[in-house]
């Protein structure tokens, strides 16, 4: 049988029969093989054929790809694969067309119908649809003619990026099917540090190889700085990074790919990190990603995150004489965690607060060294460990390098913020693992107390509540605006206020000398003295001021009894009042005996309505049991309200 297919590939002459396979080889054999097969690969009249992927085993068969047009059409599902052995001879072919085609291609539905039917198949937010594209339908094997719509945009289940081939029948105008071109290629990477790791790729067309870019999540790619740039700069261009098998390094520094591999699989994991264990979806929050780039200049002992060029990025030196790349799995985590921390409180990177900003680094690289969770070696508390052998920071005892603080001082802020780092990395170590001998370390206490750890996800989740909530950019250690106020917010909004969580935080303050200067002790450190809060929930109206007087104090009482002697060090009043200006008011308690406590002053620069707060003052000197009583009083004319609640925890 005579088969006028046209083939698109030129044919080279085969040298000889010994000729080594190489891919111009294995094709010339494949094309010989078509054309004395015809019918193995079900050729038609009007078929043309192109390579596509040509595979030479280690002996010398090769595997040759093709893609199948017809009079002009794509055909879905037309593609084969002709093999021949090492000697050249026709080994069969592969493919799925059942019968060679004959189809007439002047379609019955017209273009745009089709379209309207291609959109009605996309769930979610549809940002463009393509021209539809007359296509042969093979995928059964035997073909039929079809309009291919591509429609993009957002998918509903997935949120992610879809970009769904629609096929509709141009005979009836049905829906035949829909393909979604956005797949998670997952190739697999031999780092320096991290050996048979899943990379996340993109697949691309033209020539067919696969790029180091995350398939989905935007601008999230590792690339080649060439060993460009200097110490302080990284701002050079930076090349795409290729692999035709998506097979990325060899496990050390001879190839290219390697030190990427540990980039790009360390950034997939601190993503799902802060992902999953935080809900923040990357460093902006919303899943875009920043440029990785490897190979940064020569002999760089160093890694950072920059945004010189204008362009947020992290690069990544290759180390001494280029053959200890920066890119362990905790100093991936820690770099990547600078974005987030710009993008969330923006620690000024000076005094405390850079100490503070270079723990969030060190402590998020270490919980992304512990979500990887490697058999070898096992993650821990040291950063940087993996480059030379000897870390740079130990987060159980930071004072170990000779240059960090272990405990808190008013010199800590005079130092580099890699050192004064050391303040918050050993409060977290002993909030997640407690102190003296452990699994990671003996971690000491500043004050010679004992910690008991409230374990890792735990701890973490107080540090990234307070960076997220409540660090600002010239949060400090201690004092009003300082990380132990934060945390010990944070600890009460996740487990309540003087719950074990929120005790440990203090106590972890208390080991590295950063010490109460706004939380009284959550005391009941003994068994309680007394009963559990009473509360007196009767209205009591706020006599409004009269013009040049304030009103007359509104009263409540609480009577508290069944107590032993005196009351806490740390009593705690919940005061709900309803009021259209609280600045008006000031509230005052007073106790059994004499004493009285200025709850909160009038304050006329206060405009907000309401009062839903809580006060903790020292009481100590007061005998508990007696009459406890809350007094309102009102200053300025107009605006109105009463006590609607109060609650007294002794
Ligand atoms: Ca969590
Ligand atoms: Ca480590
Ligand atoms: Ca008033
Ligand atoms: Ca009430
Ligand atoms: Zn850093």
């Amino acid at each position: 049988m005579a088969i006028a297919a046209s083939v698109v590939v030129a044919i080279p002459v085969e040298a000889g029969a010994a000729a080594v396979t190489t891919e111009t080889v294995a094709v010339a054999r494949a094309q010989r093989s078509i054309a004395s097969h015809p019918k193995a690969i079900q050729g038609s009249a009007g078929d043309q054929y192109s390579v596509w992927r040509t595979i030479v085993d280690k002996d010398g068969s090769s595997h040759v790809r093709y893609r199948r047009t017809h009079r002009g059409l794509r055909v879905i599902g037309g593609d084969f694969v002709v093999h021949n052995g090492p000697d050249g001879s026709f080994k069969g072919t592969t493919g799925g067309l059942r019968t060679p085609l004959s189809v007439d291609i002047t379609p019955s539905v017209k273009a745009a119908p089709a379209t309207v039917t291609a959109q009605a198949q996309f769930r979610g937010r549809i940002e463009k649809v393509g021209a539809p594209e007359l296509v042969i339908d093979a995928k059964d094997g035997t073909g039929a003619l079809a309009w291919d719509t591509l429609v993009s945009g957002v998918s509903e289940s997935t949120k992610d990026i879809s970009r769904l081939h629609v096929l509709v029948d141009a005979a009836s105008g049905k829906h035949i099917r829909s393909i979604d071109e956005v797949k998670s290629v997952e190739g697999l990477g031999d780092g320096v540090y991290e050996r048979g790791v899943p990379v996340e790729t993109t697949q691309r067309s033209n020539p067919f190889r696969f790029e180091l870019r995350h398939p989905t999540r935007a601008n999230s790619y590792t690339c080649d700085l060439m060993n460009k740039g200097t110490e302080s700069s990284s701002s050079d261009p930076c090349s795409p990074m290729f692999s035709t098998n998506n097979l990325w390094g060899n496990g050390s520094q001879s190839d290219r790919n390697s030190a990427a591999v540990d980039v790009h699989f360390g950034e997939s994991v601190w993503h799902s990190y802060v992902k999953n264990a935080h809900g923040r979806d990357g460093i902006f929050g919303d899943g875009r990603g920043i440029p990785a780039k490897v190979h940064w200049g020569n002999n760089v002992v160093n890694a950072h995150y920059s945004l010189s060029g204008g362009e947020d990025h992290v690069a990544f030196g290759d180390g001494l004489s280029n053959s200890a790349p920066l890119t362990s799995i905790d100093i991936v985590g820690h770099e990547y965690t600078h974005g987030l921390t710009d993008y969330t409180a923006a620690l000024e990177y000076f005094d405390e607060s850079g100490g503070l900003n270079e723990a969030t680094s060190d402590i998020f690289g270490t919980m992304t060294e512990f979500h990887a969770n490697s058999a070898t070696p096992r993650p821990n508390y040291a950063i940087g460990d993996r480059i030379s052998g000897m870390p740079t920071r130990f987060m159980y005892d930071p004072a170990l390098d000779g240059k960090s603080d272990s405990c808190w001082t008013t010199g800590t802020a005079y130092k580099d913020v890699h050192y004064s780092s050391g303040v918050g990395n050993h409060f977290f170590f002993l909030l997640a693992e407690g102190s003296g001998k452990t699994a990671y370390g003996t971690s000491p206490t500043c004050d010679g107390s004992t910690v008991t750890g409230i374990g890792q996800g735990k701890a973490a989740d107080v540090w990234f509540r307070a960076l997220n909530v409540y660090f600002t950019s010239n949060t400090s250690y201690g004092g009003y605006n300082g990380a132990r106020n934060a945390t010990l917010r944070a600890a009460e909004d996740l487990y309540g206020y003087c719950s074990t969580e929120y005790r440990a935080v203090q106590a972890s303050w208390n080991g590295v000398a950063v010490v109460a200067t706004q939380d009284p002790p959550c005391g009941n450190e003994y068994p309680p003295k007394c009963p559990p809060a009473a509360v007196n929930d009767t209205n009591v109206a706020i006599p409004d001021a009269k013009t040049g007087s304030p009103g007359t104090p509104a009263k409540s009482e609480i009577q508290v009894s069944g107590c032993e002697g005196a009351a806490t060090q740390g009593i705690r009043i919940d005061v709900d009042i309803k009021h259209t200006l609280r600045g008006d008011l000031s509230v005052v308690l007073y106790g059994p005996g004499n004493s009285s406590w200025v709850l909160k002053n009038n304050d006329p620069t206060d405009g907000r309505a309401d009062i839903k707060l809580f006060f903790v003052v020292d009481a100590r000197t007061v005998t508990a049991n007696g009459t406890w009583r809350l007094e309102v009083q009102d200053f300025v004319r107009a605006d109105t309200g009463h006590i609607d609640r109060w609650a007294l925890s002794i």
